[in-house]
């Protein structure tokens, strides 16, 4: 009836503007692509998407430590301690499951079987400025911006260089000398030193000063820390540490009864404030989105130079993110809680195209908490609680991701993998989804703690970094999706403690 369509649209007219948004990103950047745009044109162009970006990035540091203050001090430990361990079950299981699909697909698709494709083996011709950028653009989002731009000055010495330099040869000076014929080697992350030699391929090589990117670079290999930007400053902190901190203060002040009121109300009132301000960038999101998605459309590398492996590995991680996201996840939310799936996951499609469109699951946190807390209806002590610690440790769709990546290396690689080695890449690859950032391409960084446990090349990473843009926007999502679910899951198998909750809180009331 009419009455009932203009309802749903009335209701979700953010999701109908934002899928808008995309379509229209979508043709707009295919529209843009035959002009050829430079890279910083590009940048210029998709402003408005890399505005949407920072603001949200502006309110993921306050909206973490007041929602984990207010949703831990509002619970008593033993309700908060119950509600922890579910989440913790439930984000091992679900990652492991993403894991265990992840393996079988890429067993069963077999992407990899057949010769060596793809840039680095069949000398294809990856231009330095894509290269570069790529790596420029992977850097730029693992380090706060301070150190970036240090390292910026004096890689954009190399750079120049690079660019102006005809059939440049870029090499990364390691141990043994990688002569690569491409940069695209540029991001064989495991090897780099202090030096970057750039030549027209004679003998004259100029030796660079030690560059600090280098440097950057080789912290890379380590540990990709999980910062979340500071707003103001351009330094990030580590997410982990944050939302460690953010509980045990908001135990604290929990426990200090009327002492505590203050602080209580402070983070409360902050929170709050938080919400409103994500209900005035929502109404901007559509936009940002469009022109995050318009300027990746116009910069992607032809999707004709893809080969048939990288093709068949493109389908097999996204046939995994399926089979988890839509079937999976919903039947495990349906078993719990015995309701409609698909009836909450249409409650967050504007935090899923949010993540579509940012890559980036903690810049979408905002997002995810008004699509939960507003249309959902989750209740705001569990939402509070499981986000922050789910959007920062819980990456169902990086785990399976990784898996898959990791094996389709092998498979290139003529290496068959023995159950070990399977069992090691189902462990490290869950443990990189952990440590992986909610920021973009945080999992194909942290990809190469998988790769060295099983003495795969690491270089290998270079295969894949041409379609990495886009799985990196359906593997957040699945990110998202899990999160949202848990967070349904959890508010349900808690349902006893939360009434016990409100029937004190209520009792409280009387007494007043
Ligand atoms: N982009 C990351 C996220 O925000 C996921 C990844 O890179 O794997 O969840």
């Amino acid at each position: 009836s009419r009455g009932r369509v203009a309802g749903f649209f009335r209701r979700n007219l953010f999701v109908v503007f934002t899928v808008a948004a995309v379509a229209l990103g979508v043709v707009l950047g295919f529209a843009l692509r035959p002009y050829d745009l430079s890279l910083r044109e590009i940048k210029y162009f998709a402003f408005p998407g890399e505005l949407l970006m920072r603001m949200l990035q502006m309110l993921v540091l306050p909206l973490i430590v007041s929602s984990l203050v207010t949703g831990i001090s509002s619970l008593d430990s033993r309700a908060s301690g119950k509600m922890g361990v579910r989440a913790v079950v439930y984000y091992m299981v679900t990652t492991l499951i993403a894991v265990f699909i992840g393996i079988v697909i890429v067993m069963i698709i077999r992407p990899g079987k057949g010769s060596r494709e793809g840039p680095v083996a069949n000398g294809g011709s990856i231009e330095p400025v894509q290269a570069a950028d790529a790596f420029l653009d992977l850097i730029r989002n693992m380090f706060p911006p301070n150190l970036v731009e240090a390292c910026f000055k004096q890689y954009k010495t190399v750079y120049k260089k690079v660019v102006l330099t005809k059939n440049v040869t870029l090499t990364l000076n390691a141990s043994d000398s990688l002569n690569a014929t491409e940069p695209s080697l540029i991001l064989n992350l495991s090897r780099v030193l202090h030096t970057v030699q750039v030549g027209s391929g004679t003998s004259d090589r100029q030796k660079v000063e030690p560059c600090e990117l280098c440097l950057a670079v080789g912290l890379l290999q380590e540990t990709v820390e999980e910062t979340v930007p500071v707003p103001g400053s351009s330094g990030g902190v580590n997410a982990l540490g944050l939302v460690v901190f953010s509980m045990c203060f908001g135990l604290v002040i929990g426990n200090m009864k009327q002492q505590g009121q203050a602080l209580r109300d402070f983070f409360d009132c902050l929170n709050e404030a938080i919400m409103r301000l994500v209900a005035v960038i929502i109404w901007y999101a559509p936009v940002g989105i469009l022109f995050l998605i318009a300027g990746k459309i116009v910069e992607m590398k032809d999707l004709a130079e893809v080969g048939g492996q990288l093709g068949m590995y493109t389908v097999s991680v996204i046939v995994g993110l399926l089979i988890h996201g839509l079937l999976v996840l919903p039947l495990l939310y349906f078993l719990v809680t015995r309701r409609n799936p698909y009836a909450f996951i249409a409650g967050l499609l504007q935090a899923l195209i949010t993540a579509l469109g940012t890559s980036s699951s903690s810049a979408t946190l905002p997002i995810t908490f008004r699509c939960l807390e507003e249309n959902n209806r989750v209740d705001k002590r569990v939402t509070r609680f499981v986000l922050p610690v789910g959007a920062t440790i819980n990456m169902d769709g990086t785990a399976l991701y990784e898996a898959v990546a990791a094996i389709f290396i092998a498979q290139v690689n003529d290496m068959d993998l023995n159950f070990g080695q399977i069992l090691t890449i189902s462990i490290t690859a869950t443990a990189a989804s952990i440590g992986a950032a909610g920021i973009p391409q945080a999992g194909l960084v942290t990809m190469v703690i998988v790769l060295t446990s099983v003495g795969l090349p690491t270089e290998d990473i270079t295969l894949i970094i041409a379609v990495d843009w886009f799985l990196d926007r359906l593997r957040t999502t699945t990110n998202v999706l899990g999160d949202s679910l848990g967070a349904g899951i959890v508010e349900h198998l808690s349902r006893g403690e939360l009434h016990s909750e409100d029937g004190d809180h209520n009792s409280v009331m009387v007494e007043n």
